[in-house]
């Protein structure tokens, strides 16, 4: 569980992980008109600038199993503040990560670089979305920091 909230005498956690789906790796050499030309380690480091800057450390995974993601939850619900994840296609096939997500009793954003919306029809409904706090999709890249900054304002003290 989450380190606990201060009157309760705890620390609270100020880790954000940010998790991201299959193919995803090969960010900046798949489908470049959809996806643009950013790797993934560049929005790694962008994640981790906006993190410093908001205080908050970063944990940043990528995998193309959804059992690894599953794992990764499950260690998160117990030291993160938040998750910002992009399910890729398991968004929209995978009820075990909507039950995971659902352990968590923390903000949850769902970011997607394109815009699922105008996209084929199998990429308009979302496991996710029914637990997500937020959703941000068609933003590109940008997405990442503007969910971390969404999830800084909602658990940081200073910024409440
Ligand atoms: C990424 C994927 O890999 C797709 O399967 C999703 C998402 C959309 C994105 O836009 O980041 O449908």
């Amino acid at each position: 569980m989450n380190a606990g909230t201060p009157a309760e005498g705890g620390r609270r956690s100020r880790t954000a992980w940010v998790l991201n789906g299959p193919n995803l790796n090969l960010l900046g050499k798949r489908q470049p008109a959809i996806y643009g030309h950013e790797t993934l380690a560049d929005v790694e480091a962008e994640c981790r600038r906006t993190g410093a800057e908001l205080g908050l450390e970063i944990v940043f995974r990528q995998s193309n199993a959804e059992h690894q993601i599953i794992d990764w939850i499950h260690e998160a619900r117990e030291t993160a503040c938040g998750i910002v994840i992009n399910p890729a296609a398991y968004t929209h096939t995978s009820v075990a990560i909507l039950d995971a997500l659902n352990t968590c009793e923390f903000p949850i954003f769902e970011v997607h670089i394109s815009n699922v919306h105008k996209r084929e029809p199998f990429r308009h409904h979302s496991y996710v979305s029914a637990v997500a706090t937020g959703v941000i999709a068609g933003f590109g890249t940008q997405g990442y920091p503007l969910a971390l900054q969404r999830l800084a304002r909602l658990t940081g003290e200073a910024t409440r």
